[in-house]
């Protein structure tokens, strides 16, 4: 099972610091053998590695899909929410591979989120417990509410 999680593109220079929150995930992810990939577009922007276009999203989706992911995962907030659907709807025009939300605007706006025909997955609050129970759901096809 190969699941990457997605910090996405936000153009904030003087303000960044990695996201503690996806580590945590991933390393929690990583105990049960699953393969991890974790993503920052916002340090890949900050950093000048990925250049502000209008073909940000594009290039974001496609350097998701690079490594056929099984799960992918995006951890927003009330800033990063809208790249996330936008890198989103483009992921699913080429597969249709499970999307999970979380993080903070994740649990104030859930039901917003669930509107959104290009997400699977909204899980509210901490991810510690519910991401790798959903992920061990999916990888044994056993779809979770
Ligand atoms: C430290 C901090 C920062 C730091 C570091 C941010 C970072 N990279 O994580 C700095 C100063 C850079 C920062 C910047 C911003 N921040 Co800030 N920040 C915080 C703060 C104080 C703590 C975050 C933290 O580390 N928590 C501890 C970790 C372990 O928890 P966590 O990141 O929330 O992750 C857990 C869950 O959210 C969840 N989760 C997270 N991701 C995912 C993904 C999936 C798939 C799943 C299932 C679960 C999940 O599981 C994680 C583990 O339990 C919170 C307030 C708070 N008390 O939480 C505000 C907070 C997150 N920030 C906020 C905001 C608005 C911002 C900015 C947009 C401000 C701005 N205008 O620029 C920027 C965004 C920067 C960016 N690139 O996206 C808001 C978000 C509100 C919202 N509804 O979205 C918060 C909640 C503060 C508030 N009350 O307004 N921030």
């Amino acid at each position: 099972m190969k699941v990457t999680i997605v910090i996405p593109p936000y153009i904030n220079k003087g303000y960044y610091m990695p996201a503690l929150g996806v580590y945590v995930l991933a390393r929690k992810l990583m105990d049960l053998d699953i393969t991890v990939r974790v993503v920052d577009y916002s340090f890949d922007l900050m950093t000048g590695k990925m250049i502000a276009s209008s073909r940000i999203y594009k290039e974001c989706a496609n350097d998701i899909l690079t490594d056929n992911p099984d799960a992918i995962c995006f951890s927003c907030n009330c800033m990063t929410i809208l790249p996330a659907m936008q890198i989103s709807k483009l992921i699913k025009q080429t597969m249709n591979v499970p999307i999970i939300i979380g993080g903070p605007i994740a649990t104030t706006s859930a039901d917003e989120i669930l509107k959104y025909t290009c997400v699977n997955y909204v899980i509210v609050g901490e991810g510690e417990n519910s991401l790798p129970e959903l992920i061990l759901s999916l990888q044994k096809k056993k779809f979770a509410k």
